[in-house]
């Protein structure tokens, strides 16, 4: 077994940022002292480099359930949780699982193109607290050539919101337009997930590609949050009227 290390006031202000304590006694800690703690969700909850489509098992041409793959991407077909964290959807055959140095990526060396053939989606699913604000952030991108440069993304209070990005001369270099919409957590799991609005019909498909998914805690329903030192006061208050009412039982009894 190992033996617990001793952790610091800035360690646990450190861990808390990061969202590494997630599911321990110290996660409720960081939920009380540090509520604004603006990890990306997706990654708390899949692994650092989920939101960013970093994580799985990528193998180059090959297909999960798809028709084909290519140089630099895998196709997935529906149904597939090849990406960790993520699920493949319809309406469409799937999406494709890109790589450098072929297609360019925001973050990391991956991306995810909406269409393997026909105009499809992907999801993942993270815990939310009912009520809560958070934003939603990504990057896309589109090829001049590919014809799809628009989307629909849907999380919480946000459904099918629209986004289009400008078309890129080439793949490599294609340039990835920064997003941010907010949302409102309907349950205590909100699913985030993003569908392509259009394909060329009986032709190349490509696009929107989207990569560097992140889910940020922006606020709670409670409007003002005690600071740190504001919560030692109120324990040394609570420790003063503990030490008062014994020593009046002690006088009592
Ligand atoms: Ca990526």
């Amino acid at each position: 077994m190992v033996k617990p290390q001793a952790t610091s006031h800035k360690s646990i202000l450190t861990s808390c940022s990061r969202g590494m304590l997630r599911g321990t006694f110290l996660y409720a800690v960081c939920s009380f002292i540090l509520p604004t703690a603006n990890a990306n969700l997706i990654d708390a909850t899949y692994g650092v480099g989920a939101g960013s489509f970093e994580l799985g098992n990528f193998v180059n041409g090959g297909a999960d359930g798809a028709s084909f793959g290519g140089a630099d991407f895998m196709g997935l077909a529906v149904g597939s949780t090849a990406i960790i964290g993520w699920t493949v959807g319809g309406p469409g055959d799937g999406v494709d699982w890109l790589t450098t140095p072929r297609f360019g990526a925001l973050d990391g060396v991956h991306s995810v193109d909406l269409n393997h053939t026909i105009a499809s989606s992907i999801s993942t699913t993270i815990p939310t607290i009912t009520g809560d604000v958070y934003d939603l952030s990504f990057g896309a991108a589109a090829w001049v050539s590919g014809t799809s440069n628009t989307g629909l993304v849907s999380a919480g209070s946000l459904l099918n919101q629209n986004f289009s990005t400008t078309l890129s001369n080439t793949l490599a270099a294609q340039a990835f337009d920064p997003f941010v919409f907010q949302f409102t957590a309907t349950g205590s799991s909100t699913t985030i997930t993003f569908k392509s609005t259009n394909q060329l019909a009986g032709g190349f498909t490509y696009g929107p590609v989207i990569d560097n998914v992140s889910v940020n805690f922006v606020s709670g329903p409670v409007t003002s949050v005690p600071e740190p030192s504001s919560i030692a006061l109120i324990l040394m208050g609570l420790g003063a009227e503990i030490s008062r009412k014994a020593l009046k039982h002690r006088k009592d009894s």
